[in-house]
């Protein structure tokens, strides 16, 4: 109740619309009548984005397969849902599948936010092992607030994005820092910036107003929030860290599909994911390309700036460990030189 209580009248409409049930085949046509499904899908970032564009074929899969039996509704862009929301409504099933970013669940359990530890996992071939060897645990955590793991795909790899050149961390100190998770934060904090929690959907905004003048996120970003039309026209292609989206689904819609609709959804996500980090790279390479020619000087950090950020991503790791227990000394171990 209280959920439903926090959404605007025509998001309620939507959500409190979602009979989920409806019939497939005319009145007329008793024998193939089956009963459809309708989910509905909130996403946090654009249309235009990647990974929107792997779920609505993910989504177009699972209806082409199931022959209209299941359709998800996919809203983009936080249109539905906010990110911070996404979860939450998947789990009490006011929404039946929804997009989050892995690293903003990181206040939950320290596991999720593995892939936004600085500069210990920063390309795609140790991102995919990554994802291989902390599946099981991020699932389980999920698994047990009721939600099922469908998919997840990295985004590129993270740069800084300042309005003014950086040759070492203490010149980020007293920027405004856009922050979109636990991690994030606090590495503005360490540097000693002002930060600013923003979702993706409201950066081009805050950008453009100067709320933020630093960031640090992927190329695609960048590129999504057309960060040449504000004032922050420098990147610097640290190659950070690979932070993950993730399709969750709600467990208990999941269980009362029909079973032969069950596992074509599991084969479409795992088409879906194995695309998605294709679709990853090949963003990576063209966001960065688009970032130049609009004229956003993409640069390499000096070894100063370099080394700063190392000490702070040294600095993240053992906060980290500290607080990921077992599970996270086992996680991490194969990718500690
Ligand atoms: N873009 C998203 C998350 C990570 C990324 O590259 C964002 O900035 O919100």
């Amino acid at each position: 109740m209280t959920q439903r209580m926090t959404l605007a009248p025509s998001r309620r409409a939507v959500l409190t619309g979602v009979a989920g049930l409806g019939l497939a085949g005319g009145a007329g046509l008793p024998a193939l009548a089956q009963q459809a499904v309708r989910w509905q899908m909130p996403t946090p970032y654009p249309a235009g984005n990647f990974h929107t564009r792997n779920i609505t074929t993910f989504v177009e899969e699972v209806k082409t397969a199931t022959r209209g039996g299941l359709e998800i509704v996919v809203h983009p862009g936080g249109s539905l849902l906010p990110l911070p929301q996404i979860r939450r409504n998947v789990q009490t099933g006011d929404v039946q599948i929804g997009e989050v970013f892995l690293p903003a669940l990181e206040n939950e359990d320290p596991i999720f936010g593995a892939d936004s530890l600085p500069f210990i996992v920063t390309g795609y071939e140790a991102a995919e092992r990554l994802l291989t060897a902390s599946r099981p645990m991020i699932a389980a955590r999920l698994q047990r607030a009721g939600l099922r793991l469908l998919f997840s795909v990295a985004w590129p790899p993270q740069g800084l994005y300042a309005a003014r050149t950086i040759d070492q961390l203490e010149d980020l100190r007293g920027l405004r820092f856009r922050s979109y998770g636990p991690s994030a934060a606090r590495f503005g904090e360490l540097v000693g910036a002002t930060i600013s929690t923003i979702q993706a959907a409201e950066l081009s905004q805050a950008l453009a107003t100067g709320r933020v003048n630093s960031m640090i996120t992927s190329a695609v970003t960048g590129v999504d929030s057309k960060v040449w039309e504000t004032d922050v026209k420098v990147y610097y292609d640290i190659q950070a860290w690979l932070p993950k989206n993730a399709v969750l689904v709600n467990d208990r819609a999941f269980r009362a599909l029909p079973e032969a609709t069950q596992t074509t959804v599991l084969n479409a996500a795992a088409e879906a994911e194995r695309r998605g980090w294709q679709m990853s790279r090949e963003a990576a390479a063209s966001a960065t390309a688009e970032l130049r020619r609009n004229g956003v000087q993409v640069l390499e950090a000096s070894p100063r700036l370099r080394d700063g950020l190392r000490r702070i991503g040294a600095t993240l790791a053992r906060d980290w460990e500290a607080r990921a227990g077992a599970d996270g000394a086992a996680l991490l171990a194969p990718f500690k030189s």
